[in-house]
């Protein structure tokens, strides 16, 4: 392991080359001409986006490492796609909007705090490493949220819902920590 490597790995983690692909359930199929994303809940304006209008959204590519609970880590992950905050702004959050919940295809959900959510680095993504995400790994759509386990990381997201109240998510119902920072190691609740 290089030093930099040693120093940029949160406690208990190790380093590898390729994300394994990991989810509950299958792949789901993607149709471009029927896929939408749903953004509802505490909001003034509720708005379903097309994936030809989600692609015209201006994307941002943002390098960051992805850490699973499970204890591996990939560090310099080249993600591409929108930030959470931009699409928040289209829609309009009220100020009752404390949380988000993201939900996917297949019924997975996770949710955090908005101040966890507008951070720059939290995107939607579509792209990886100048390549688009393979179906595998989320394609056409998962959140990325570099600073929590990587079940935060939803793949296949189809709605956002913005709540005054957490609603917690699919692996933290089931006693993985809602916190899920790696850095204090927070991996069950
Ligand atoms: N829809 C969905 N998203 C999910 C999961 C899942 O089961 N379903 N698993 C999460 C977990 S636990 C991890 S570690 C990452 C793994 O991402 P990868 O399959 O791209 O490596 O996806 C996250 N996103
Ligand atoms: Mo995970």
């Amino acid at each position: 392991m290089v030093e930099n490597e040693r120093t940029r790995l949160p406690p208990g983690q190790q380093a590898v080359e390729q994300m394994p692909p990991l989810h509950v359930g299958t792949v789901p199929r993607f149709d471009p001409e029927t896929w939408d994303l749903r953004i509802e809940g505490e909001v003034r304006e509720p708005r379903t986006l097309s994936y030809r209008e989600l692609r015209a959204l201006p994307s941002v590519i943002d390098m960051s490492d992805f850490h699973c609970v499970e204890g591996w880590s990939v560090l310099d992950v080249a993600w591409q796609g929108v930030r959470l905050a931009d699409v928040a702004d289209l829609v309009s959050p009220t100020e009752r909007a404390q949380f988000a919940t993201i939900g996917c295809d297949g019924g997975y959900t996770t949710s955090l705090p908005m101040s966890d959510l507008m951070r720059p680095d939290v995107l939607l993504a579509w792209g990886i490493d100048g390549e688009e995400l393979a179906p595998e790994h989320g394609f056409p759509l998962r959140l990325v949220v570099p600073h929590k386990y990587a079940y935060k990381a939803a793949k296949w997201v189809r709605w956002i819902r913005f709540t005054y109240e957490q609603e917690l998510g699919y692996w933290e119902q089931r006693g993985y920590s809602n916190s899920a920072d790696p850095w204090k190691e927070e991996r069950r609740s």
